[in-house]
């Protein structure tokens, strides 16, 4: 089955753009959430890498290889599952496209890793076709590292714990497996135009 599909590269806005989802409200700070300390990463220690469903490094790059990779920017609505929305955030950032171009997979699945170890999980294809990136910019800023700075995932369109803060990778997978918050009671999918926020949302 063609799982890599590309294309809507340059897509600007999700869809939903500017519209509240439902239970949601509004705020204009940026709240932090982390289930752990801020780890303190050095760019000269940090890669990222694609581990793919045999458990081979797919594709690996040091922080300057990451860096000279082309970026987007984007800007998009992020929804946390704790009821705050923002509207219109700009980011910067690799497109999940951009770094699964080389990659031959027949995965269906993809767990996002972190340092200090937080993963969450997701069916690869929302991974794809402009829709996630891995962002290192914030506002024309570097992304702070409270925010999940050198680099976090951004997915959008779902609940903002899947937008994995300090994310080291993604690993492929023919079988779906629940990350940190996914295993707790958090839905597994977490669409938040359909509040699916917990197991039995
Ligand atoms: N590594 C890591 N990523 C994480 C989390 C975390 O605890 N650790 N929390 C998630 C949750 S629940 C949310 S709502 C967002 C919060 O991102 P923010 O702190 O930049 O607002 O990060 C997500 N990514
Ligand atoms: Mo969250």
């Amino acid at each position: 089955m063609p799982i890599v599909s590309r294309g809507f590269q340059g897509r600007r806005r999700q869809p939903g753009a500017g519209l509240v989802p439902p239970g949601q409200y509004l705020v204009d700070d940026f709240p932090v959430l982390s289930a752990g300390p801020t780890p303190d990463i050095r760019l000269e220690d940090w890669d990222f890498t694609i581990v793919d469903e045999t458990g081979g490094v797919a594709a690996r790059w040091t922080w300057q290889e990451f860096r000279s990779l082309p970026a987007e920017e984007v800007t998009v609505d992020i929804h946390c599952v704790t009821k705050w929305s923002k509207l219109g955030t700009r980011w910067e950032g690799v497109a999940v496209d951009t770094l699964l171009e080389g990659v031959d997979t027949a995965a269906e699945f993809a767990v996002a890793f972190s340092d200090g170890g937080y993963t969450t999980n997701l069916p690869l294809e929302d991974l794809l076709g402009g829709r996630a990136w891995v962002a290192f910019g914030f506002e024309g800023e570097d992304l702070e590292p409270e925010h999940g700075g050198p680099a976090r995932l951004l997915v959008p369109h779902l609940y903002f714990w899947k937008s994995a803060k300090w994310v080291r990778g993604l690993r492929l997978a023919e079988q779906d497996e629940p990350g940190f918050w996914e295993s707790v009671g958090y839905h597994n999918y977490g669409d938040p135009w359909r509040e699916q926020r917990y197991w039995d949302d």
